[in-house]
Protein backbone atom coordinates (compact mmCIF):
# COMPACT_ATOMS: atom_id res chain seq x y z
CA UNK A 1 0.00 0.00 0.00
CA UNK A 2 3.06 2.26 0.85
CA UNK A 3 4.16 1.52 -2.75
CA UNK A 4 1.19 2.92 -4.18
CA UNK A 5 0.67 5.99 -2.25
CA UNK A 6 4.50 6.67 -2.92
CA UNK A 7 3.68 6.54 -6.56
CA UNK A 8 0.62 8.44 -6.37
CA UNK A 9 2.78 10.82 -4.55
CA UNK A 10 5.29 10.95 -7.12
CA UNK A 11 3.06 11.11 -10.04
CA UNK A 12 1.32 14.27 -8.59
CA UNK A 13 4.48 16.17 -8.15
CA UNK A 14 6.05 15.49 -11.80
CA UNK A 15 2.29 16.84 -12.90
CA UNK A 16 2.60 20.16 -10.45
CA UNK A 17 6.32 20.66 -11.66
CA UNK A 18 5.13 20.46 -15.92
CA UNK A 19 2.45 23.07 -15.14
CA UNK A 20 4.82 25.04 -12.95
CA UNK A 21 7.72 24.92 -15.63
CA UNK A 22 5.19 25.93 -17.96
CA UNK A 23 4.01 29.01 -16.63
CA UNK A 24 7.29 29.92 -15.84
CA UNK A 25 8.74 29.91 -19.42
CA UNK A 26 5.29 31.68 -20.67
CA UNK A 27 4.51 29.38 -23.27
CA UNK A 28 1.23 28.91 -21.44
CA UNK A 29 -1.18 31.20 -19.59
CA UNK A 30 -4.04 31.80 -18.61
CA UNK A 31 -6.62 34.47 -19.83
CA UNK A 32 -9.47 35.75 -18.09
CA UNK A 33 -12.60 35.97 -20.00
CA UNK A 34 -15.08 39.14 -19.09
CA UNK A 35 -19.09 38.43 -20.43
CA UNK A 36 -21.40 40.76 -20.91
CA UNK A 37 -22.97 42.46 -17.49
CA UNK A 38 -26.64 42.08 -17.16
CA UNK A 39 -28.75 44.55 -14.20
CA UNK A 40 -28.06 41.41 -11.71
CA UNK A 41 -24.83 39.95 -12.71
CA UNK A 42 -21.49 42.13 -13.25
CA UNK A 43 -18.37 39.71 -14.07
CA UNK A 44 -15.50 40.25 -12.14
CA UNK A 45 -11.57 39.23 -10.98
CA UNK A 46 -10.71 40.60 -7.21
CA UNK A 47 -7.86 40.59 -6.17
CA UNK A 48 -7.74 38.69 -2.81
CA UNK A 49 -4.39 40.35 -1.24
CA UNK A 50 -4.49 44.80 -1.44
CA UNK A 51 -2.15 46.98 -2.56
CA UNK A 52 0.62 48.66 -0.51
CA UNK A 53 1.09 51.92 -0.49
CA UNK A 54 1.96 53.77 -4.02
CA UNK A 55 4.38 56.48 -4.84
CA UNK A 56 4.91 55.20 -8.68
CA UNK A 57 3.77 52.46 -10.82
CA UNK A 58 3.82 50.35 -13.83
CA UNK A 59 1.06 48.68 -14.51
CA UNK A 60 0.88 46.17 -17.75
CA UNK A 61 -1.86 43.84 -19.05
CA UNK A 62 -2.40 41.92 -22.38
CA UNK A 63 -6.47 43.14 -23.37
CA UNK A 64 -8.42 41.95 -25.94
CA UNK A 65 -11.78 44.11 -25.99
CA UNK A 66 -14.56 42.29 -27.81
CA UNK A 67 -16.32 43.43 -30.96
CA UNK A 68 -19.54 43.53 -28.72
CA UNK A 69 -18.35 45.44 -25.56
CA UNK A 70 -19.07 49.01 -24.78
CA UNK A 71 -18.12 51.96 -26.36
CA UNK A 72 -16.08 52.73 -22.93
CA UNK A 73 -14.68 49.71 -21.16
CA UNK A 74 -13.71 49.77 -17.25
CA UNK A 75 -10.68 47.41 -16.86
CA UNK A 76 -9.19 48.32 -13.40
CA UNK A 77 -11.02 49.68 -10.44
CA UNK A 78 -8.77 50.26 -7.24
CA UNK A 79 -11.00 51.29 -4.73
CA UNK A 80 -10.50 52.79 -1.12
CA UNK A 81 -13.56 53.49 -0.14
CA UNK A 82 -17.38 54.52 -1.25
CA UNK A 83 -18.33 57.76 -3.65
CA UNK A 84 -17.56 59.00 -6.88
CA UNK A 85 -14.29 60.04 -6.07
CA UNK A 86 -13.37 56.72 -4.43
CA UNK A 87 -11.40 55.01 -7.36
CA UNK A 88 -7.19 55.36 -6.70
CA UNK A 89 -6.68 53.90 -9.77
CA UNK A 90 -8.67 53.76 -12.69
CA UNK A 91 -7.98 52.09 -16.02
CA UNK A 92 -10.40 53.00 -18.73
CA UNK A 93 -10.42 52.58 -22.41
CA UNK A 94 -12.58 54.80 -25.00
CA UNK A 95 -13.46 53.17 -28.46
CA UNK A 96 -14.83 56.26 -29.61
CA UNK A 97 -13.14 58.45 -32.14
CA UNK A 98 -10.47 59.88 -30.57
CA UNK A 99 -9.45 56.00 -29.12
CA UNK A 100 -8.33 56.81 -25.91
CA UNK A 101 -6.89 55.40 -22.63
CA UNK A 102 -7.58 56.91 -19.67
CA UNK A 103 -6.06 56.56 -16.39
CA UNK A 104 -7.34 58.04 -12.79
CA UNK A 105 -5.09 58.25 -10.03
CA UNK A 106 -6.28 60.03 -6.93
CA UNK A 107 -9.04 61.62 -8.66
CA UNK A 108 -6.81 63.31 -11.39
CA UNK A 109 -7.55 61.62 -15.15
CA UNK A 110 -5.27 61.15 -17.98
CA UNK A 111 -6.65 60.62 -21.05
CA UNK A 112 -3.87 59.22 -23.29
CA UNK A 113 -5.21 58.51 -27.06
CA UNK A 114 -4.18 55.83 -28.75
CA UNK A 115 -6.31 55.58 -32.39
CA UNK A 116 -4.54 52.32 -32.77
CA UNK A 117 -6.23 50.54 -29.97
CA UNK A 118 -8.69 48.38 -31.70
CA UNK A 119 -11.35 45.95 -30.51
CA UNK A 120 -11.16 41.94 -31.05
CA UNK A 121 -7.53 42.24 -31.30
CA UNK A 122 -4.88 41.42 -28.46
CA UNK A 123 -2.82 45.01 -27.42
CA UNK A 124 -0.10 44.88 -25.24
CA UNK A 125 -0.74 48.24 -22.44
CA UNK A 126 1.14 49.53 -20.03
CA UNK A 127 0.60 52.88 -18.14
CA UNK A 128 3.34 54.41 -15.38
CA UNK A 129 2.33 56.71 -13.07
CA UNK A 130 5.37 58.85 -10.91
CA UNK A 131 4.22 61.13 -7.69
CA UNK A 132 7.79 62.76 -7.91
CA UNK A 133 6.86 63.84 -12.10
CA UNK A 134 2.97 63.82 -12.16
CA UNK A 135 3.44 62.01 -15.19
CA UNK A 136 1.50 59.33 -16.62
CA UNK A 137 3.11 57.59 -20.19
CA UNK A 138 0.84 54.91 -21.99
CA UNK A 139 2.66 52.64 -24.21
CA UNK A 140 0.56 50.15 -26.45
CA UNK A 141 2.49 47.45 -28.31
CA UNK A 142 5.61 48.72 -27.38
CA UNK A 143 5.81 51.88 -28.89
CA UNK A 144 3.10 51.68 -31.65
CA UNK A 145 1.00 54.11 -29.23
CA UNK A 146 2.82 55.87 -27.01
CA UNK A 147 1.42 58.56 -25.14
CA UNK A 148 2.40 60.92 -22.09
CA UNK A 149 0.07 63.52 -19.51
CA UNK A 150 1.73 65.66 -16.96
CA UNK A 151 0.49 67.28 -13.44
CA UNK A 152 -1.52 64.07 -12.66
CA UNK A 153 -2.23 63.64 -8.71
CA UNK A 154 1.84 64.97 -8.19
CA UNK A 155 2.53 64.95 -4.64
CA UNK A 156 0.03 62.50 -3.89
CA UNK A 157 0.05 58.76 -3.04
CA UNK A 158 -2.25 55.88 -4.00
CA UNK A 159 -3.51 54.77 -0.63
CA UNK A 160 -2.69 51.02 0.90
CA UNK A 161 -6.11 48.61 2.18
CA UNK A 162 -8.24 48.92 -1.46
CA UNK A 163 -10.05 46.60 -3.08
CA UNK A 164 -8.57 45.94 -6.32
CA UNK A 165 -11.33 44.89 -9.36
CA UNK A 166 -11.09 43.49 -12.98
CA UNK A 167 -13.54 44.21 -15.39
CA UNK A 168 -15.87 46.55 -13.25
CA UNK A 169 -15.88 49.65 -11.64
CA UNK A 170 -16.84 50.37 -7.89
CA UNK A 171 -18.79 52.92 -6.57
CA UNK A 172 -18.41 51.64 -3.43
CA UNK A 173 -15.70 49.15 -2.06
CA UNK A 174 -15.56 46.02 -3.29
CA UNK A 175 -19.56 46.52 -5.35
CA UNK A 176 -21.90 49.76 -6.61
CA UNK A 177 -21.21 47.97 -10.03
CA UNK A 178 -23.19 49.60 -12.87
CA UNK A 179 -23.82 46.96 -16.21
CA UNK A 180 -22.27 49.65 -18.36
CA UNK A 181 -19.26 50.32 -16.46
CA UNK A 182 -17.31 47.17 -17.31
CA UNK A 183 -15.04 45.30 -19.66
CA UNK A 184 -16.54 43.18 -21.82
CA UNK A 185 -13.50 41.21 -23.56
CA UNK A 186 -10.44 39.01 -22.22
CA UNK A 187 -7.41 40.22 -20.14
CA UNK A 188 -3.70 37.95 -19.24
CA UNK A 189 -0.76 38.59 -17.52
CA UNK A 190 -1.80 41.52 -15.84
CA UNK A 191 1.47 42.70 -13.88
CA UNK A 192 1.67 45.64 -11.42
CA UNK A 193 5.86 47.30 -10.13
CA UNK A 194 5.44 49.79 -7.21
CA UNK A 195 8.37 52.29 -9.55
CA UNK A 196 8.21 53.30 -12.90
CA UNK A 197 9.94 50.61 -15.22
CA UNK A 198 12.44 52.39 -18.10
CA UNK A 199 11.37 52.78 -21.34
CA UNK A 200 13.43 50.02 -22.80
CA UNK A 201 11.85 47.50 -19.87
CA UNK A 202 8.81 48.34 -20.62
CA UNK A 203 9.93 47.55 -24.69
CA UNK A 204 10.86 43.76 -23.24
CA UNK A 205 7.88 43.67 -20.84
CA UNK A 206 5.43 44.41 -24.45
CA UNK A 207 8.01 41.74 -26.49
CA UNK A 208 7.66 39.30 -23.94
CA UNK A 209 3.72 39.66 -24.25
CA UNK A 210 3.25 39.26 -27.77
CA UNK A 211 4.23 36.89 -30.41
CA UNK A 212 7.40 37.34 -30.80
CA UNK A 213 8.01 36.26 -27.06
CA UNK A 214 9.14 32.87 -27.53
CA UNK A 215 12.46 33.86 -29.22
CA UNK A 216 13.25 36.37 -26.53
CA UNK A 217 15.12 34.71 -22.69
CA UNK A 218 13.49 37.62 -20.65
CA UNK A 219 9.97 36.43 -20.85
CA UNK A 220 8.30 34.84 -17.51
CA UNK A 221 11.36 36.27 -15.55
CA UNK A 222 11.26 40.00 -13.99
CA UNK A 223 8.91 41.07 -17.13
CA UNK A 224 6.45 38.57 -16.44
CA UNK A 225 6.66 38.71 -13.13
CA UNK A 226 5.39 42.47 -11.53
CA UNK A 227 6.53 43.07 -7.62
CA UNK A 228 3.24 43.72 -7.13
CA UNK A 229 0.86 41.63 -9.24
CA UNK A 230 2.66 38.70 -10.21
CA UNK A 231 0.39 37.60 -12.75
CA UNK A 232 1.85 33.57 -12.07
CA UNK A 233 1.38 34.14 -7.87
CA UNK A 234 -1.26 36.75 -7.09
CA UNK A 235 -4.54 35.06 -5.83
CA UNK A 236 -7.52 36.47 -7.69
CA UNK A 237 -11.34 35.29 -6.97
CA UNK A 238 -13.94 34.82 -10.11
CA UNK A 239 -17.91 36.46 -9.59
CA UNK A 240 -20.63 35.99 -11.69
CA UNK A 241 -18.93 34.33 -14.98
CA UNK A 242 -15.93 35.67 -15.32
CA UNK A 243 -13.62 32.63 -16.22
CA UNK A 244 -10.22 31.32 -16.49
CA UNK A 245 -9.12 29.43 -19.46
CA UNK A 246 -5.70 28.23 -21.46
CA UNK A 247 -4.95 30.16 -24.06
CA UNK A 248 -1.22 30.07 -25.71
CA UNK A 249 -0.41 33.90 -25.06
CA UNK A 250 2.76 34.09 -27.82
CA UNK A 251 0.43 33.38 -30.64
CA1 LIG B 1 -19.97 53.74 -11.36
Amino acid sequence: MAKIYLFFAVLTISWMTVVISGLRRGEDAVKVEFPPSTSTSFPRMVMVPSLPRLLEFTLCLRLKIESSANVENFIISYAIGSGSDSNEILLTANMNAPVNITLRVVNNLAVLQCPGLTRGVWHDVCVTWSSATGRVELVVDEGFCSNQVNGIATGMSVRAGGVLVVGQEQDTLGGGFDSTQNLVGDITQLMLWNEVLTSSQIFRVGSCLNKECKSLPCCAEKENTGNVINWLQTKFEYYDGAKTSSTQICK
